[in-house]
């Protein structure tokens, strides 16, 4: 094995919903790699935001405004980034939203919401890519799982629902394009501070720790919540050569939470 399957020089990502958050840091390491990085939003707002970060990470990212969802708005989204930077060699299916509201208070209407950018989304996407990568010869398709690929917990049946589908849509992307040289697979991250986790770590009133805040250190190995960070290097390998016979696999980067019972109390 040489050190160079894990370089992406030449190579183009599309990092999904990534201005900030998960995919930035992901879109970061594969740019660290030598990837050319793309990455879309939703607002124009958020897509500058993301081009300043990049630019002081001294990283030339090109931002595109798409609401991934939209089949027509991705549709355009891969046309243009084909015709600016050329055909999509990774994407990573990072853009995602949650919504914590008790399944009995639950619209359909939200509940439909979080399955369609959660689930439907990395479906259009994946269908977008996968006759660019089918020509090219080769292509890396990235998830964003979740420990809610597995487990459930009160508030999030809408985000289970759409986790569990994205797990089993990552093996069947794998089953039907393996034979082309596509790797699909999924990172399924623990709990990571960022802004969708933050009312979780709210501190209270007396200055003490979220009670989910501390559920979180007693329920992970590590005692910590992981960073953003944490998940470039994982993404970075299932992006590169060094990982062209994984495939359909879901690399829990957690902490070691799923693996552990819980200190006891
Ligand atoms: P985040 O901070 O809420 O960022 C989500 C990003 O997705 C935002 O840039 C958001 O854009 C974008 N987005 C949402 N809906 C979109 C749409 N329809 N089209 C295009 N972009 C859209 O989330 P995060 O914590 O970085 O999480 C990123 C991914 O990791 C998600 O799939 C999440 O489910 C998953 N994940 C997170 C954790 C965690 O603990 N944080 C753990 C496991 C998995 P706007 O800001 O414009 O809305
Ligand atoms: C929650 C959290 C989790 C994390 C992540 C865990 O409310 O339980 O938001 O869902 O976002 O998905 O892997």
């Amino acid at each position: 094995m040489d050190m160079k399957d894990f370089r992406l020089d030449g190579k183009v990502a599309l990092v999904t919903g990534a201005s900030y958050g998960i995919g930035f840091a992901i879109a970061c390491g594969l740019a660290a790699a030598g990837a050319t990085i793309c990455f879309n939003d939703l607002t124009p707002a958020h897509k500058e935001k993301g081009l300043a970060a990049y630019k002081e990470k001294g990283i030339d990212a090109h931002g595109y405004i798409a609401d991934v969802t939209d089949e027509e708005q991705v549709a355009n989204l891969v046309k243009q980034i084909e015709e600016e930077v050329g055909t999509i060699d990774i994407l990573v299916n990072n853009a995602g939203i949650i919504k914590r509201i008790p399944m009995l208070d639950m619209s359909a209407a939200d509940f439909r919401k979080v399955v369609d950018v959660d689930l439907n989304a990395p479906f259009i996407m994946a269908k977008a890519v996968i006759p660019g990568m089918i020509k090219k010869g080769h292509g890396k398709i990235i998830n964003i799982c979740s420990m809610m690929s597995e487990l459930g917990r009160e508030t999030v049946s809408a985000y289970a629902a759409a986790k569990g589908g994205l797990k089993m849509l990552t093996k069947n992307i794998a089953s039907e394009y393996g034979e082309y040289n596509i790797q699909c697979n999924g990172i399924g991250p623990g709990y990571i501070a960022t802004p969708q986790t933050a009312p979780l770590r709210e501190p209270q009133p007396d200055g003490s720790r979220h009670p989910f805040d501390q559920f979180i250190i007693a329920k992970t190995p590590a005692a910590r919540w992981g960073e953003a960070e944490d998940l470039a290097g994982p993404a970075v390998f299932l992006a590169s050569d060094a990982s062209n016979f994984v495939n359909g696999h879901i690399l829990y980067v957690d902490g070691g939470i799923l693996a552990y019972i819980g200190k006891q109390p």
